[in-house]
């Protein structure tokens, strides 16, 4: 049964993806399961993009039915949101890209484990992100980027941010489906993922740490 729900994803069936995925959360899925299902849908609607057999209205379509299930799934709800946070990110998906959905999911638990994330939302220019690293003091600069043709405007941010000197003591993280260890030779970049946890994961682990340093002296 479960995996009729990314047949329902491919062919753009709204509402009964919805009510499935109502269903299937009810029924205790697991998290991380019904997260796969809905990326297998996906790149199912991805592929048949790419081979013409769809159109961008049905791309919006298909970040709909996402948005909503991951919404109604509400992955890694924590309670210790806002109070005293262990740090403070600064997130924004990259110039020429409007792409927010992974975006969105990164913001909201990185928030639910109590740390601070200033969004810049998308299509965020090199310029701005100088700007907000420069007001906001962030110990971490997370950067999605969906779109292979925004990779220029990566190489970009990691020359501004390094010739700025605001790489120190702070980190630079990117993720987001165009994340390819082979093909992305950003230098200034300490870790890239496109896995929701191992992102999660480093920014706790790496703010952590800092504080304890910063308590520490
Ligand atoms: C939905 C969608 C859209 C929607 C987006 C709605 C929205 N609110 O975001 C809309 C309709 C706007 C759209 C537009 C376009 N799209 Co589009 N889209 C998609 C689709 C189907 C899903 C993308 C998505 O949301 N995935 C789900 C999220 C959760 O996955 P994710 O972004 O990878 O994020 C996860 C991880 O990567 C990670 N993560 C994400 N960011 C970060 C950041 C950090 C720091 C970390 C640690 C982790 C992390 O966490 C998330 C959860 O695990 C993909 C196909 C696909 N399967 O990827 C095509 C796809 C990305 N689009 C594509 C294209 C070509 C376009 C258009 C140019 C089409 C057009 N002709 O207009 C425009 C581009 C507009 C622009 N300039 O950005 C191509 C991109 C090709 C390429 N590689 O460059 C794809 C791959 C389709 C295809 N196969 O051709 N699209």
């Amino acid at each position: 049964m479960k995996e009729q729900l990314i047949e329902l994803i491919a062919d753009l069936k709204l509402d009964e993806a919805e009510v499935l995925a109502e269903d299937l959360i009810k029924s205790g899925i697991e998290a991380q399961v019904l997260y796969d299902l809905v990326m297998e849908g996906l790149a199912k609607i991805g592929k048949k993009y790419e081979n013409g057999e769809c159109y961008i209205a049905d791309l919006i379509v298909s970040g709909m039915i996402a948005k909503s299930i991951f919404a109604h799934a509400n992955f890694d709800q924590d309670e210790n949101t806002g109070k005293n946070p262990i740090g403070t990110v600064l997130f924004g998906t990259i110039y020429d890209d409007i792409h927010d959905i992974g975006k969105d999911l990164m913001v909201d638990a990185l928030r639910n484990k109590g740390i601070h994330v200033i969004d810049l939302g998308v299509d965020v220019k090199v310029d701005k992100f100088v700007e907000a690293v420069k007001v906001h003091q962030p110990d971490i600069i997370a950067v999605s980027c969906v779109m292979t043709n925004s990779i220029p405007y990566l190489q970009d941010l990691g020359i501004a941010l390094e010739t700025e000197g605001l790489l120190k003591n702070r980190r630079l993280l990117l993720g987001g489906a165009v994340v390819n260890q082979d093909y992305i030779k950003i230098p200034q970049i300490d870790f890239m993922t496109n896995n929701f946890y191992e992102g999660i994961q480093y920014c706790e682990i790496y703010l952590k740490g800092k504080r304890e340093c910063s308590s520490d002296e």
